[in-house]
């Protein structure tokens, strides 16, 4: 069997105007869609990232995979490495929430995307699942939490409709949001992403979400937008109250410092995004739990790895996300599904997407009681939307936006926005 076509599709989908330490979400969300096609007829699927920066390279790969065998990881490797030596470094976003954006990423972001694509195909060759390709499952439902944001009610510049959430800058807003995420999905942890109010407001959020949900595990994730000082304060204040508590500053150096401070288990999945820093890590005990993303740690077997690390070195393992669709879920969750060490809920944007804006067969994927539920479908077990697939590309090319900037966004709001990190 060898690569007969490869196909990379960008598409933009409708996102929320989501808030964050960096800013605020565009009125759409970038990815890249891929189809691989085999001389069999087999095909396979990958999702990835779709900014400007991402879609050269992988443009740049694309003619030299063709011919390949699509079991041959080590030669997508070898491709990758030479496409990425040869590509110049493109200075990354203004504000880097996550690796997602970063072009050192570049050879680990290339082969993830591709990895998944070709473990599919393998996988539906074989008639089997995909995680079968990665050792076969540990468990059949794969937990994630709700994603909870404070958020605008619409867009200051949006081309569509504004969504049904609302607005959330309370705590009482922010409860109606969570209620909403368990009711639709049946989710059993809930994480806040913070560092976009006062640290006090995001307090009370939480002591609200405490209050409406007993017992329920929280987290808060101001993405490195809190101080020091501001984090050892508001570790205190948040005593007894988070399962975890994730990036609230910005460097390894100030996790470490508050960890020595609280004792509180930290979480991160922006001072621990390669194996150079886990080392580092280690030797600095900064963080606790280590959240992946396939996306950017160089694919499903390099998180593995990853898992297999974490295990050693007793840590907890998670997963990060960032806007997706459902390849992208599917991928995540099929890895999550193989790997023995999962010790939290992971992190999902899905239910965020607009149920119009998938791009898969029979729509939007169903969460059960908060999981995705592993079937024996073979590969990924999601297949294209042509119709959606081209819908989504004609939203990109009319869509304007190329690279994420939710600073540039915040400043439509607020010209002043300076984006500077840590804010508080
Ligand atoms: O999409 O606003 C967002 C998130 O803040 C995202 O960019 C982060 O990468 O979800 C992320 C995180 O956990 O840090
Ligand atoms: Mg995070």
């Amino acid at each position: 069997m060898k690569l007969r076509s490869v196909k990379i599709t960008p598409i933009a989908f409708r996102d929320p105007p989501l808030l964050n330490a960096a800013g605020i979400h565009e009125p759409y969300a970038l990815r890249s869609i891929i189809e691989l096609e085999s001389d069999t007829g087999q095909i396979g699927l990958g999702e990835s990232y779709g900014d400007a920066s991402f879609l050269r390279l992988t443009s740049a790969l694309q003619p030299s995979l063709v011919g390949l065998d699509p079991f041959d990881l080590n030669g997508l490797r070898a491709r990758v490495q030479k496409v990425v030596s040869g590509t110049r470094v493109e200075a990354g976003a203004e504000f880097l929430l996550a690796p997602g954006t970063d072009p050192v990423k570049n050879a680990q972001k290339l082969f993830s995307a591709f990895e998944v694509a070709m473990l599919d195909m393998q996988a539906r060759s074989l008639d089997r699942p995909l995680v079968d390709m990665l050792g076969g499952r540990v468990r059949d439902e794969v937990p994630f939490s709700a994603y909870l944001f404070f958020k605008y009610a619409h867009h200051i510049d949006a081309d569509y409709p504004a969504d049904a959430w609302g607005e959330t800058l309370t705590p009482e807003q922010l409860v109606v949001q969570a209620q909403t995420m368990v009711d639709r999905h049946g989710f059993g942890s809930f994480k806040l992403k913070g560092g976009v109010l006062p640290p006090d407001q995001e307090l009370a959020s939480i002591q609200a979400l405490a209050r409406h949900f007993p017992g329920k595990p929280l987290r808060i994730d101001p993405n490195g937008n809190w101080s020091l000082p501001t984090a050892i304060e508001m570790g205190r204040k948040l005593e007894g109250l988070l399962e975890y508590y994730e990036d609230p500053c910005p460097t390894l150096a100030d996790m470490a410092e508050l960890h020595r401070a609280t004792g509180m288990p930290l979480a991160t999945n922006m001072v621990v995004t390669d194996m150079a820093q886990f080392r580092e890590n280690v030797a600095a005990n900064g963080c606790q739990i280590i959240l992946s993303d396939h996306h950017y740690w160089g694919g499903l077997r390099e998180t593995q790895l990853l898992a297999r690390m974490c295990e050693v070195f007793g840590m907890g393992l998670s997963m990060h996300s960032n806007s997706h669709l459902g390849i992208s879920l599917m991928a995540m969750t099929h890895l999550a599904a193989s790997v023995p060490l999962l010790s939290y809920a992971c992190d999902t944007h899905y239910p965020w997407l607009d149920p119009a804006e998938e791009v898969i067969q029979g729509g939007q994927l169903r969460f059960h009681e908060g999981a995705i539920v592993l079937g024996e479908a073979p590969g990924l077990g999601v297949d294209i939307d042509q119709d959606a697939l081209a819908r989504l590309h004609q939203q990109f090319l009319e869509c304007g936006i190329r690279s994420r900037n939710d600073a540039a966004q915040m400043r439509k709001y607020q010209p002043e926005w300076g984006g500077q990190a840590p804010r508080f």
